[in-house]
């Protein structure tokens, strides 16, 4: 059996995560190569019950450590229940976002102290990280620009401003820069096809040879 890869695609709203997250399965598949595709916070019937409750906007606060707790709980319940069993079948797993978003969004965006996040990283995922993660990098207002066009009440992390979304970019940018053999980062101002294109381009180690 084929080892499995674990592919988290990351970047902010809008940058075209879902859309080449669907690109990248037919492609893969076509290949031969057994993929799911999957998302957090989410990715299981009860994770998701927990992406509910820390996206919808209500009345109660969710403060910092309630929002980097809950994450890390559906990231807790994914990976048990659905990410690590695919890949000890030999599955892809192509994950739309994972623990760079927390360190990006609750760590930069939020200001959550690092150190938390770093234990409750270690606790939860005991080393399982992804083989690869591809950064669709954006402008901030083109991703915002996207978000809007595509409508909707928006939800918690929507609601927030240029600043918030220009620190969760640059916390982005720098961990790409910092972890250089995991992460890829893509222009994604790319229209969809070639964006894809440089995506399998970035796979390319572990795709079979035509
Ligand atoms: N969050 C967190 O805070 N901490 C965590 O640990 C985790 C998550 C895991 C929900 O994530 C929120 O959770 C997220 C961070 C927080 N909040 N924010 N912001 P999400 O991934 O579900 O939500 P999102 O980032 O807002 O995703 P999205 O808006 O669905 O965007 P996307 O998946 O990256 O893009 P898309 O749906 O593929 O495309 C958006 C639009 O652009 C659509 O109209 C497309 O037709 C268009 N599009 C797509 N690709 C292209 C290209 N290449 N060119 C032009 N137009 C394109």
């Amino acid at each position: 059996m084929n080892a499995g890869r674990f592919i988290s695609l990351e970047g902010g709203e809008g940058a075209g995560k879902s859309t080449l997250a669907a690109g990248l399965a037919k492609a893969l598949q076509a290949l031969g190569i057994p993929v799911i595709c999957t998302r957090e916070p989410g990715g299981t019937p009860l994770a998701e019950r927990v992406r509910a409750v820390v996206l919808e906007r209500g009345d109660e606060v969710i403060d910092l450590t309630a929002e980097t707790l809950l994450m890390f709980a559906a990231r807790s319940i994914h990976l048990a229940n659905r990410i690590r069993p695919a890949l000890a079948a030999g599955h892809w797993v192509i994950c739309d976002r994972f623990t760079d978003a927390t360190y990006a969004y609750q760590g930069a965006g939020r200001g959550v102290p690092l150190p938390l996040i770093d234990s409750l990283a270690e606790a939860v995922q005991q080393g399982t990280w992804p083989d690869r993660t591809l950064l669709l990098d954006l402008p901030v207002e083109e991703g915002m620009r996207r978000a809007k066009r595509r409508g909707g009440p928006e939800d918690r992390f929507e609601a927030e401003h240029t600043a918030f979304f220009t620190r969760v970019r640059d916390a982005y940018r720098q961990r790409a820069a910092a972890e250089p053999t995991r992460f890829r980062v893509l222009d994604a101002t790319l229209p969809p096809e070639p964006l894809l294109a440089v995506a399998l381009d970035s796979l390319a180690e572990w795709l079979p040879t035509p």
